[in-house]
């Protein structure tokens, strides 16, 4: 039986696509790997693996006896919920170090970069595996979704490598009118529901014994998000009485004008001003140059509502 390689819960294109490339990696030393989702891909993923003719990978719920490696995670609230009635081999990843443990050795990649499949780019490299087309290309794709096409606070000097040379591999030319493409796919708002929107991207953090919660919607203009706009601010204040939250945030960040609009539902909007020195206008605010939830936005909050 084949060993299975699989991301996070709630699928972005960065999981599905270093799954597959991961699978191939292994596979090709030696490792049958078959690469597995947990849940629907996104629309910006389908539009990916369409663009190379990569197939979507199956979906699995269960790693019982199974072979696993996991990938862009290491936490086991993400991750397969019987994870422990599978074996884990191994573990490639860029986000802190989750809470999976093992009985037995296993093979961990975890680098500080802002993408896995940069992680999986350095594998090949690595072990002088030659990557296939249609798998640079999705890689690449992973690497300009994750990074913001490279203007994230957590793309690195070895994403923008991996990300050019890989797109060599593909024979992408233009890696801004891709990016700029995919992020059409993942801007479009029609017919999707507005909880749907708010859930799009979205995580609960405790700060300082309070419950916040932090949604993020990507757009490349924000004027698409016009229409949606007050429904959006409602369905955070609707959402924050539902689950007893201190806070529940929306980012609305234009990738272009590289800054983030944030709607509030708090019961202290000040703590905006606290975490990021802009007063806040009405329930919202603009913080310019702020794009990374995980490196800009919670570190400021948790310094806010520590003070
Ligand atoms: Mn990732």
């Amino acid at each position: 039986m084949p060993a299975y390689v699989v991301g996070h819960k709630s699928p972005d294109t960065d999981t599905v696509c270093a799954s597959i490339a991961l699978a191939d990696l292994k596979s090709k030393m030696g490792t049958e790997c078959k690469p597995a989702v947990q849940g629907k891909v996104n629309d910006e993923t389908k539009f990916v693996l369409d663009k190379f003719g990569v197939e979507t990978p199956e979906q699995i719920e269960s790693a019982a006896g199974k072979q696993i490696f996991l990938v862009d995670h290491s936490d086991r609230s993400q991750s397969l919920d019987d994870l422990d009635q599978g074996e884990l081999m191994g573990i490639v990843d860029h986000h802190k170090l989750g809470d999976v443990t093992t009985p037995n050795p296993i093979e961990i990649w975890a680098w500080p970069v802002g993408c896995s499949c940069t992680v999986i780019k350095g594998m090949y490299d690595f072990y002088g595996v030659e990557i296939p087309k249609n798998i640079a290309g999705i890689m690449t794709c992973s690497i300009l979704s994750d990074t913001v096409i490279f203007k994230s606070a957590t793309c690195t000097d070895a994403d923008k490598k991996a990300g050019q040379e890989l797109a060599k591999v593909a024979g992408i030319d233009d890696l801004q009118s891709l990016g700029m493409e995919m992020f059409k796919v993942k801007s479009a708002i029609e017919g999707t529901p507005i909880r749907d929107l708010v859930m799009r991207d979205y995580k609960d953090f405790d700060m300082n014994g309070n419950k916040v919660g932090i949604g993020q919607l990507e757009v490349v203009d924000l004027s698409l998000l016009d229409s949606v706009k007050d429904d959006l601010a409602k369905e955070i204040k609707t959402m924050k009485g539902e689950g007893s939250y201190h806070s529940v945030f929306l980012l609305l960040t234009d990738i272009m004008k590289e800054g983030s609009q944030i709607l509030i539902a708090s019961d202290d909007p000040q703590v905006v001003q606290k975490a990021f020195g802009v007063e806040p206008k009405g329930e919202q605010a603009w913080l310019d140059g702020v794009m990374s939830r995980k490196k800009q936005v919670v570190p400021n909050f948790e310094k806010g509502f520590a003070s």
